[in-house]
């Protein structure tokens, strides 16, 4: 800021119209956060999901064109849903302080931003599939509050400007309206000198901030609150599961080569990768939990959680991957998986002429359609309810997802399952094809170095690289590594635990010399299929191309 004159007199300086118009904005922002605050309370009656600020999130993440989408996943990873949430609170902010800046001059104009947010909000949360009409009171509550918290702020402002404007008795003439309120004055000699309207713009400073801290007390209140209603952690810690009628001896140790560095064969739960559209977890309480089974069946099924669990269990070691994962990629994980298998109870449902397509609905609404005939053709499709020796964790889709071996997640892997339709593939498609997904979303023959880690500054000489290959249920077959391109060499395989499982791989490179070196690998899977050099992009069926690594030998 640049040098002024202490307290000028008449001019109303820039400082002071700065000082103003911050004062209009905060009033907005406060107001913003008193509706979202009384949001989150209502909310509380409701489920987070219905809180403004998620229900618009989860509104944008379904209207992402799908480009973007893969470039919010590309470049945020799993942190794709903070980002997105500190994208929509500033878009809020500033909106609100010009909401302010508005309400200031025109109130009415400034409580119908918000009157917008609220009806935004609530068109929100009633476009959220399976939403009741009650899903739209906490936006329109906050639309109110905003409304009447933007009102009242800005008559107070507006008062605490026209006191510092009225002119004093032997004050100077013509001091308009544009008197800053900061204007010094020349009191009575008892009163110390004091700057006109000073108590009007306590009052409004107090009550701006005021409304702030009872809004952002109210919205911390209401999140609690939420979530404590909502908690269904207990009631994940109190499943227990009988023994598998099918289950699997314990991997053998041979399925990793010992490299250090190396991911291990089975993923724990805490580092399983996470893709979902959900912004808040949905929670679900097993004893509220069913399952339904219809559309093109005989009989149509309804099964609780407990009927689930006197299924006969089936473990089942898979290796889940997504579509989204680009080459050389994280989003890809195992887990020994314990559940019911899903082709019989299709089978006790029967399955009726002319359907081609297994819909899953989750909780959230997310729909994802898997081929009918893969289903059934003997694979071990499960509805998964334990993971890694544990109930689902929440966001793995307790208490219960679909897992078919061969697929990527978006066509087989519904978490927070709660409805199977048995239908046609031109009867429906679900949701990632209509955003121009592949619709089969079959596994395509991937692999990975992951030693050295790219970048990496190794000693000349003999050079430990080791990696992870999967086609998933067709399974691999073979792992070459090639340097600098040079002739392909044959990896060394771990032990094979199955087709539906990666396999990890390594390879002595020796007579490393000093030198910056790429390092590729590329897979062939068990029907002998080298994996193709040629780049795809995760849209619109799975990337592919050969993942490499440059390393310094020193
Ligand atoms: N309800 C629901 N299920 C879902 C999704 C989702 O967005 N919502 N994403 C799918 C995708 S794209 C993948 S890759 C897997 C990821 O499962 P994970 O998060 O347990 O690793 O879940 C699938 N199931
Ligand atoms: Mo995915």
């Amino acid at each position: 800021m640049t040098d002024e004159p202490a307290l000028p007199a008449a001019a109303p300086g820039r400082r002071h119209r700065v000082l103003r118009a911050a004062g209009a904005a905060a009033i907005g922002l406060a107001s913003a956060v008193a509706a979202l605050g009384a949001g989150e309370l209502v909310a509380y009656a409701t489920g987070a999901p219905t809180a403004p600020v998620i229900a618009v999130g989860s509104a944008a993440i379904d209207l992402t064109p799908t480009p973007l989408k893969e470039y919010a996943v590309r470049t945020f990873g799993t942190h794709d849903k903070p980002v997105l949430l500190g994208g929509i609170y500033l878009t809020m902010a500033l909106l609100a302080a010009l909401a302010g800046l508005l309400a200031v001059r025109r109130p009415a104009a400034g409580a119908a931003v918000f009157g917008v947010f609220g009806a935004l909000g609530a068109w929100a949360a009633l476009s959220r599939p399976g939403a009741a009409a009650a899903d739209c009171a906490p936006s329109i509550v906050a639309g109110l509050v905003g409304a009447t918290a933007v009102l009242l702020l800005a008559r107070l402002y507006r008062r605490a400007l026209s006191t510092a404007a009225t002119p004093r008795p032997g004050a100077a003439e013509g001091e308009g309206p544009e008197k800053p309120a900061e204007g010094p004055e020349g009191a009575g000699p008892e009163v110390p000198p004091q700057p006109v309207g000073l108590t009007g713009r306590r009052t409004v400073l107090a009550a701006t901030a005021g409304t702030f801290a009872v809004g952002a007390l109210a919205g911390v209140g209401g999140r609690v609150l939420t979530d404590r209603r909502f908690d269904v952690t207990a009631a994940r810690d109190a499943v227990r599961f009988p023994a598998p009628a099918e289950a699997l001896p314990p991997l053998p140790a041979a399925v990793h080569p010992r490299v250090p560095g190396l991911s291990p064969f089975t993923t724990p739960n805490a580092d399983f990768y996470r893709v979902d559209t959900a912004l808040t977890l949905p929670r679900i309480d097993p004893r509220d939990w069913a399952l339904r089974i219809h559309g093109l069946v005989d009989h149509p099924q309804v099964l609780t959680f407990d009927e689930l669990l006197r299924e006969p269990l089936e473990e089942l070691d898979y290796t889940l991957s997504c579509v989204s994962n680009e080459v050389g990629g994280p989003y890809v994980g195992t887990s020994r998986w314990l559940g019911a298998p899903l082709p019989a109870l299709l089978r006790r449902a029967g399955v009726r002429a002319g359907a081609d397509q297994l819909v899953g609905r989750s909780k959230d609404g997310m729909t994802i359609g898997t081929p009918l005939e893969s289903v059934l053709d003997g694979r071990r499709a499960l509805l998964a309810l334990a993971m890694d020796g544990q109930a689902l964790p929440l966001a793995h889709g307790f208490p219960c997802r679909s897992l078919v071996p061969g697929f990527y997640g978006y066509t087989s892997a519904t978490k927070w399952l709660i409805d199977l339709e048995v239908t046609a593939f031109a009867a429906f498609d679900p949701y990632w094809v209509r955003r121009g997904w592949d619709r089969t979303g079959t596994v395509r023959t991937a692999s990975r170095i992951e030693v050295p880690a790219p970048f990496a500054k190794v000693p000349a000489g003999e050079v430990d690289v080791a990696g992870t290959a999967w086609a998933t249920h067709r399974g691999v077959a073979a792992v070459e590594v090639r340097v600098d391109g040079g002739p392909w060499q044959p990896a060394e395989l771990a032990a094979d635990a199955g087709p539906d499982l990666w396999r990890q791989w390594s390879y002595r490179w020796s007579g490393a010399a000093p030198g910056t070196h790429r390092i590729e690998v590329r897979a062939t899977d068990a029907t002998g299929a080298v994996q193709p050099e040629q780049r795809a992009t995760p849209f619109p069926a799975g990337a592919t191309g050969w993942h490499s690594t440059v390393v310094t030998v020193t």
